[in-house]
């Protein structure tokens, strides 16, 4: 017999609730049925004292479940309804956690009256990372529970905690070392006869102080900047603190249910589940093999290879990095330690920290050194005959299985990979600037790169915390090939009239932190330039003489040179110049370009609908799997807003139909892809359940 989804055991006078719901115990259609079934038995049988409720496998509830989320009410489990009736529960009533209990799940141990944890448990009200806010009490209880100042904390970081430290807020009660069925049976007996029972719900919040709410409210200006769900949390604490536990509990009702329905939760919500499917790839499967990388190569001590090499060091595995001159080998492993240690000085790793980190790095001359690494990340500069150089070396040095990974963001992985006897070994590991920090990996798969290959990089993105995406052989592949486009309408908007400040107001206005050519300036003018010269090369047309083609030959290459589009004072805001402005003027008057205005909204469509419109394009062609990769890979590396769910989620959010003659009315074409979705009604998402059959 299958084992029920709560599964109800009796330990002497306490009746233990476990339920199975795997993998994290969300609560599912099942779990409140199986739970008031319980609570029927507690409730009648007058030898049952105590009720314990826990998980099976590796974890207490991890929340509601997210995928009942757009059910219509009648259809999705009752969560306040069972809290309502633990809160009223005539016996105590113990929750017993392990692993994490978050959101829904958090808040059915708040509704208990005792909760007991083993001393890695963690606790949490997360909703706010969903655009939701905690909708099942946890705005009503935690604070009543914490004091309103750490309650905000908790609900508006979204950070769970762990047990040592729930215990010390009063969050838990007891810690138990050793088996956690036991201790929580052992607690709940000797708290049997405890009467009156403690009820949170029935507590006052303290320390809800005007000014508390006020610096909340422009706090999250900074934060959580343009989202609804913090401002409804704020609102809920207020609440908890001046009304009775009942009306907090219908307000709480009404926000959840408006946050829940928003645009942004379900950009939140979308995000979620593509990153997690990010790691269901064609051709891999549970029983792909994977090898053990314990030792890792970079090439190339620059930003990019040190960059790259401190993740692995980071994860506690040995890096060996090559450099061509002892003064380029000795300047990266310097900036290294530097960065470690700049992170020591902000507390937040010892200084034995950075030496273990160190003491793991090999610096070397000798390419030969590479020998007996696992996997070999190439990162030295864009150049498509030293690459070939490198890897005809690799293929000759490198053990048997070695992984042989070049970190190009734009050339050809195929050709490099053509060069060695092993072309399945070989795979793009794109990471992105600054490679320590930025969470995304592009994995490029060339054509004949194996399935062990692909396993094993991406097991290797989640040992190093990144979120790793699959991507096919393309010039840019996903994101950069997407961003050259997108820049590309950018420089088109400004030559037909648009200030470049306009053109980056209207995107900071989206959501996005940086406009396209805030984001030049940053990166540096003469990359881009550099990039245009070689595709203008490659194509066989004559050099690029746009206005930035210009702006760049005055010697102005972006913040590094002190200025580019824009000068920078002092507070590193950007600030218009004059003489740039007239650069792109002279443009204009040279190609007998009469300036138009042009609106906020042109500006948005046109450029977030540019991004669309190559990523349906990429899509069709089969160089992203799935519309919520491509949302993944702009949310994690190219600051698009998580709360729009990225740019294919954005569009169609906006109904693909409207950006079809948005796009047309802006005299841009389409992609086809886009087009029939648009003329089936569909959406990217709806795409990408067809395309996995499901
Ligand atoms: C809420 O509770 C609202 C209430 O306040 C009010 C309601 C009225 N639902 O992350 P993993 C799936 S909002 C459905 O890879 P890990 C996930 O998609 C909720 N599914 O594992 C994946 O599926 P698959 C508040 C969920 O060990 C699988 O489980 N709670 C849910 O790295 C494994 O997930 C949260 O926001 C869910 N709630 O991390 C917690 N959670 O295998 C969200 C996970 O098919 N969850 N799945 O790809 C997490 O933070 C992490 O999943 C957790 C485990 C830390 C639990």
């Amino acid at each position: 017999m299958s084992t029920p989804i709560v599964e109800q055991s009796r330990e002497g006078q306490v009746l233990v609730l476990t339920i199975h719901n795997p993998p994290v115990n969300a609560f599912s259609v099942g779990v409140p049925e199986g739970l008031h079934a319980g609570l029927d038995v507690a409730e009648k049988d007058d030898a049952v004292k105590a009720v314990v409720i826990m998980g099976g496998g590796r974890t207490f509830i991890a929340g509601a479940d997210i995928k009942t989320f757009d059910l219509p009410r009648a259809e999705a489990p009752d969560l306040r309804g069972f809290i309502s009736r633990l809160d009223a529960f005539p016996k105590p009533t113990v929750a017993a956690i392990h692993g994490t209990a978050l959101g829904g799940g958090f808040e059915v141990a708040l509704a208990c009256n005792y909760r007991v944890a083993v001393p890695d448990a963690k606790v949490g009200l997360p909703e706010v990372k969903l655009g939701v806010l905690p909708g099942a009490g946890g705005t009503q209880r935690l604070p009543r529970l914490v004091g309103a100042e750490k309650a905000l904390d908790m609900m508006l970081s979204g950070n769970p905690v762990k047990a040592p430290a729930a215990q010390k807020l009063g969050l838990i009660d007891e810690i138990v070392d050793g088996d956690l069925k036991a201790g929580a049976v052992k607690f709940a007996a000797a708290h049997a006869d405890a009467r009156p029972l403690p009820r949170v719900s029935e507590r006052k919040v303290e320390g809800a102080s005007p000014e508390l709410l006020m610096a909340a409210r422009q706090n999250i200006k900074k934060t959580h900047r343009g989202q609804l769900s913090p401002t409804y949390i704020i609102d809920l604490v207020e609440i908890a603190s001046s009304k009775a536990f009942a009306d907090g509990w219908a307000a709480e009702a009404r926000l959840f249910m408006m946050a829940k329905d928003s645009p942004q939760s379900r950009g939140l919500r979308h995000i979620f589940f593509a990153e997690r499917e990010s790691g269901k790839v064609r051709g891999v499967t549970k029983d792909t093999p994977t090898s053990n990388i314990e030792k890792v190569g970079v090439i190339g001590a620059g930003t990019m290879g040190g960059g790259i090499a401190m993740n692995f060091l980071n994860v506690g595995i040995p890096v060996t990095i090559v450099e061509t001159a002892q003064e380029a080998l000795d300047r990266g492993v310097a900036t290294i330690r530097k960065n470690y240690e700049n992170t020591a000085k902000k507390g937040r790793m010892t200084a034995e920290d950075v030496e273990k980190r160190m003491a793991l790095l090999t610096p070397s001359l000798e390419m030969q050194s590479l020998a007996d690494a696992d996997l070999i990340i190439e990162a030295v500069f864009e150049n498509m005959d030293v690459k070939k150089e490198i890897f005809t070396r690799l293929d000759g040095l490198a053990k048997a299985g070695a992984i042989l990974a070049s970190n190009t963001s734009t050339l050809d992985v195929n050709e490099i990979a053509a060069v060695t006897g092993r072309p399945e070994s070989v795979i793009g590991l794109h990471f992105f600037s600054p490679a320590n920090v930025m969470k995304l990996l592009e994995i490029v798969r060339a054509d004949k790169t194996s399935p062990e290959t692909l396993a094993t990089s991406l097991q290797v993105a989640k040992k190093i915390g990144k979120v790793g995406v699959v991507v096919g052989v393309c010039e840019g592949f996903v994101g950069n090939r997407m961003v050259h486009k997108y820049g590309e309408e950018a420089r088109q908007l400004v030559e037909a009239g648009a200030k470049p400040e306009d053109v980056d107001a209207a995107m900071n206005a989206l959501g996005l932190p940086m406009g396209p050519f805030q984001m030049t300036d940053m990166a540096g003018l003469d990359i881009g330039h550099a990039i245009r010269v070689h595709q203008a090369k490659v194509r066989g047309l004559p050099e690029p003489d746009g206005w930035l083609d210009r702006i760049v030959k005055t010697g102005r290459k972006g913040q590094k040179t002190g200025g580019g589009i824009y000068d920078y004072g002092e507070d590193r805001r950007p600030q218009p110049n004059a003489e740039m402005q007239k650069i792109i003027e002279d443009y204009r008057a040279e190609k007998g370009i009469t300036p138009r205005s042009l609106s906020a909204d042109e500006i948005t469509k046109r450029l977030a609908y540019t991004l669309v419109n190559e990523g349906a394009q990429i899509l069709d062609e089969g160089i992203a799997q799935r519309s919520g990769d491509i949302d993944t890979i702009y949310i994690y590396g190219y600051g698009f807003p998580a709360y729009l769910g990225g740019p294919m989620q954005y569009a169609s959010e906006q109904g693909l139909g409207n950006v079809v003659a948005d796009l047309e009315s802006y005299g841009l074409t389409p992609a086809p892809l886009l087009k029939r979705l648009a003329a089936e009604g569909k959406t990217f998402a709806q795409w990408d359940k067809e395309q996995a059959g499901t």
